[in-house]
């Protein structure tokens, strides 16, 4: 796999242009009140209805009058719809006047022509929402968002193509992008603010000079197909990185070029860049980095809120306009966490809590209150009570019943025939995207001394467990675990069943398809002939199964001695008569994934960390029957299995 990254110079940049010379203000950047938004204004407005830039006062232009934005990113695909509004009254009440969203291709168009905008994927009816609240949208629908979201927004069966090029101007995913354009931007049309709606701009791809194609005719083409579906008074902009080679490659004429960096870039130098690319109009940070993303194994990442408020007040002040990335992060439900690649595989944690000034589970924190202080110091924010956390409850420990062995339920998670290949097939070459694989072979011959079962060429994606005849015998793991010591007899059944972790999102390794990409080999010998069993597990979850089918736990004396480690489910419940937001945890467990009356919580992994609990909104709970509690341990659960429910959020490394 060719992997190329841009190397990024800061210090490649010079700090000539001062903050003096950049001010957006007519009268200077030290006057602050300036800047301050006056509705007024609008109301008087000559040009209603119209969004633009006006070139001579360096600002946007709204109604005709001169406009800034002070505005969050929030992504409703990772916050509770019935939250939707809770969080972009927190939004309005913390003095923004406009959002930011991503729109997620592959949420939408899970297989090809397929299209779902309905319940949580309703982005219009969220869109309208933010109206009614008071704020502008600034729209991003990609068709690569990045977002630390499953590759970057790009719906895995475009991979199926093996020789396809992503973000470029490659005939085939233009073809596919074109279809995915031609739902989407008919519905967002009317919600576009020169038709009444609120949506004042919209992103060209995303950070596209940081990508390795550095393609005009891509960027061209995106151009001339929002253009054509949103109209020739659409303002279009890119967003990249504050540095040079990253502009040169990302932005393209006619498209309103601006910037992203965070609380350790200088102001100065970074718009000094945007204003190498836009010498008039309005300074924009698009992505001002109030927090940052969680990767397993690395500790929770913070950013001071000091920072955060000192470097808010100096945008401000100069008159940029500005969006916090994220003002509510939210939750990678499922498996629709994303993956750095950068030297090694680096998955995202489910939690998007991001630091961000509303927590994961939609609180305000003290960086909300300080934001607030901050803006509210140039332009009015609204009166009146923020509203208050939801209320969380805790409620305790509820004891697991091993269920049983994954592979004992292979025929209702698997019904059809397995597909057979003589070597490996990939995830997206069984169409099966997401989750879990089987992949089953016969161990060629008999191996009595230990003897290493290998994946020589980093062929798993992304964890493999691996049974010879039903027994656990350990895992591999891509980039840090290549070969794992078996042993047994010819013909005896090796099963491995390979756990998608969520495809990279970012840099130039787009192309991270999944299960066993490279065959696996006992000692020197390539395995073959495999039967590969794609699992539909959260289908089966998701229709009630093992509490709708499930006898009590067998007694003690007829279960089969232990080890029962491995792929394993266990179930339980619980009442919530009230329900109200909670948090599990599963302390001694090891890894896997977590359902709550069918919804996929997500991944946990106490051990790798930082995440320690999953973030359970009370709409996945029930009031008036028992909630179903799901796990699916993927290497060893504990002697007395139970989770438990708490009424905060613990996202640190265990000490
Ligand atoms: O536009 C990107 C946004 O979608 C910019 N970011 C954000 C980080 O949260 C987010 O992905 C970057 N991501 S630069 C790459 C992180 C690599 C360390």
């Amino acid at each position: 796999m060719e992997c190329w990254k841009m190397t990024v110079n800061a210090s490649a940049i010079s700090k000539a242009t001062s903050l003096s010379t950049l001010g957006c203000s007519p009268s200077g950047p030290g006057d602050l009140s300036a800047f301050r938004l006056d509705n007024s204004a609008d109301m008087m407005s000559s040009k209603p209805g119209t969004f633009s830039i006006d070139y001579m006062k360096n600002c946007f232009s709204k109604d005709g009058s001169c406009f800034r934005y002070i505005s969050g990113s929030i992504h409703y695909f990772r916050v509770p719809q019935i939250y939707w509004k809770d969080r972009l009254k927190k939004m309005y009440m913390a003095g923004l006047n406009a959002i930011q969203v991503y729109v997620p291709w592959n949420y939408h168009e899970m297989t090809p022509g397929n299209f779902d905008f309905d319940k949580s994927r309703d982005v219009e009816y969220f869109l309208s929402l933010a109206q009614e609240m008071g704020l502008l949208v600034i729209l991003r629908p990609g068709p690569y968002i990045c977002a630390e979201w499953e590759l970057g927004g790009l719906p895995a069966w475009l991979l199926q193509n093996a020789t396809i090029n992503l973000r470029s101007s490659d005939t085939d995913y233009l073809a596919a992008v074109d279809k995915w354009f031609a739902v989407l931007l008919p519905k967002m049309k009317p919600l576009m603010y020169q038709n009444g709606g609120p949506i004042i701009s919209v992103q060209v791809e995303n950070e596209y000079g940081s990508y390795f194609t550095c393609d005009y005719n891509y960027l061209r083409h995106l151009r001339e197909v929002l253009r054509s579906y949103l109209g020739d008074d659409v303002l279009l902009f890119t967003t990249d990185g504050n540095q040079v080679q990253e502009l040169n490659c990302g932005t393209l004429q006619g498209i309103y070029a601006t910037i992203d960096f965070g609380t350790t870039d200088d102001i100065s130098a970074s718009f000094g860049v945007q204003r190498q690319f836009e010498p008039e109009g309005p300074l924009v940070n698009s992505e001002f980095y109030v927090g940052w993303l969680d990767y397993w194994g690395v500790e929770h990442s913070t950013i001071p809120t000091r920072n955060v408020t000192k470097m808010l007040q100096d945008l401000l002040e100069i008159g940029a306009n500005v969006n916090m990335y994220m003002f509510e992060g939210g939750t990678n439900f499922g498996y629709w966490n994303g993956a750095d690649y950068n030297t090694k595989y680096r998955p995202i944690t489910t939690s998007y809590d991001y630091d961000a000034p509303l927590s994961e589970a939609g609180d305000p924190t003290d960086k909300f209150h300080a934001v607030r202080d901050v803006i509210s110091k140039f332009r009015d924010v609204p009166i009146g009570p923020v509203p208050p956390p939801t209320p969380k409850f805790s409620y305790g420990r509820v004891t697991l019943t091993k269920y049983g062995p994954l592979l004992d339920f292979l025929k209702l998670l698997a019904p059809g025939a397995p597909v057979n290949s003589t070597y490996p097939l990939t995830f997206e070459q069984m169409k099966q995207y997401f989750g879990f694989l089987l992949y089953r072979t016969a161990l060629p011959r008999t191996i009595e001394k230990p003897t290493p079962l290998m994946s020589a060429l980093n062929g798993v994606h992304d964890r493999g467990y691996v049974l010879v005849n039903g027994v656990y015998r350990g895992l591999l793991e891509r980039d840090n675990i290549l070969a794992l010591n078996i042993t047994g007899c010819k013909g005896d059944v090796l099963d491995i069943l390979v756990e998608n972790m969520g495809r990279v999102n970012f840099g130039s390794c787009l192309l991270d398809p999944k299960g066993l990409v490279r065959n696996l080999s006992l000692a020197t010998t390539d395995l073959t002939t495999w039967a590969m069993f794609s699992l539909a597990i959260d289908d089966v979850i998701g229709r009630g199964w093992p509490h709708s089918v499930a006898p009590a736990q067998p007694p003690a004396s007829a279960l089969p001695p232990p080890p029962a480690h491995g792929p394993t489910f266990y179930y339980g419940s619980f009442d919530s008569p009230k329900p109200q937001d909670t948090y599990i945890t599963l302390q001694d467990w090891a890894k896997g994934q977590v359902w709550i009356n069918g919804f996929n919580v997500g991944r946990y992994w106490p051990e790798r960390g930082p995440q320690q609990t999953l973030y359970v909104p009370k709409s996945f709970l029930s009031d008036s029957s028992a909630n179903n509690v799901t796990v699916l341990e993927l290497e060893r659960g504990p002697g007395n299995p139970a989770v438990i429910f708490l009424d905060h959020a613990v996202l640190t490394l265990k000490t």
